[in-house]
């Protein structure tokens, strides 16, 4: 049961997919992106998610063909789905290691990907976490800055989970906040750093304003109840994603939700 070790023959296999979860705007309810998810459907039929197989592939190195591979077949996906034109407003937005960035050829391979697909860079958002950026130093800093010049967008995300700094985020070119989905909830919730309660709604308040004021567009992750997301769009934020609004879906399923406003 070696399963970092079966993955290299799984790429090969095809045995990677993804799931496309929608990214619906608060102000018109139109579908404007989609995150890819991975999936590893295996040889005897059964499934595994992210959290099992990417921390395997981060320590292997795999990560760094696993994601162009994912990044290409996403980049098609969306292709096909709304064609090249450039005054659509819809975004793929695909998930990224601190260590995809760390290889020198980084940029130059996300590049190609976009050359060979005809997805336009501006229609691409790539996803770090807080940890990653904060982590980066030096050359995957210096790969941001190349993949924002190319018009890549760049979210931070999981925003709430790690140390929560906004105040570096001017330093560095992101465009986009994905708010955790232990921000979202509308109730006053307990800190475990801290050992008291903190005031839940009042800082998503202020957090929302403030990534509004760095310029930063802000998204709701977890979505979760219509009383989330009436409280969410109540406070100006801008884009919501979560099981209120539409699970990770097969990509076949994703066409449909591009012409429905929720
Ligand atoms: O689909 P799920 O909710 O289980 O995803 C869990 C986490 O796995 C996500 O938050 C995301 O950060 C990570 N993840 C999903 N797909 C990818 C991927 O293609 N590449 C990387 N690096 N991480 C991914
Ligand atoms: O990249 P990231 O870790 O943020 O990926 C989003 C994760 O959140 C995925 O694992 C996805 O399956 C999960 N997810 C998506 N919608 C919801 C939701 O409404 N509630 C919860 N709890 N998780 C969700
Ligand atoms: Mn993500
Ligand atoms: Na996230």
């Amino acid at each position: 049961f070696d399963l970092a070790g079966r993955m290299p023959g799984a790429l090969d296999r095809g045995e990677f997919e993804l799931a496309y979860q929608p990214l619906v705007s608060f102000a018109d309810g139109r579908t404007v992106g989609v995150e890819a998810l991975a999936r590893w459907r295996t040889a005897d039929g059964e499934v595994l998610g992210p959290d099992v197989f990417i921390p395997l592939a981060e320590q292997t190195g795999l990560i760094v063909p696993l994601g162009l591979h994912l990044l290409e077949r996403a980049c098609t996906d969306a292709r096909s789905w709304v064609g090249a034109d450039p005054d659509r407003e819809f975004s793929v937005s695909v998930n990224i290691a601190g260590r995809q960035l760390r290889r020198p050829d980084a940029v130059e391979r996300i590049a190609e990907v976009l050359d060979r697909t005809g997805w336009p860079a501006h229609a691409l958002q790539l996803e770090l976490t807080e940890s990653d950026l904060m982590a980066a130093g030096g050359r995957p800093t210096e790969a941001l800055e190349e993949l924002s010049r190319l018009g890549v967008r760049i979210a931070i995300d999981d925003f709430g989970t790690g140390y929560s700094n906004l105040a570096y985020l001017h330093r560095l070119p992101v465009d986009v906040l994905k708010l955790a989905g232990s921000f979202v909830s509308p109730v006053a919730t307990t800190c475990p750093e801290a050992g008291r309660d903190i005031d839940s709604p009042v800082i998503l308040s202020a957090m929302i304003d403030l990534a509004h004021s760095l310029g930063l567009q802000v998204v709701a992750e977890s979505v979760e109840t219509v009383e989330q997301g009436a409280h969410l769009r109540s406070l100006g934020c801008d884009v919501g994603q979560g099981w209120l609004i539409a699970p990770p879906l097969p990509p076949e399923e994703v066409p449909p939700m591009l012409d429905r406003k929720t």
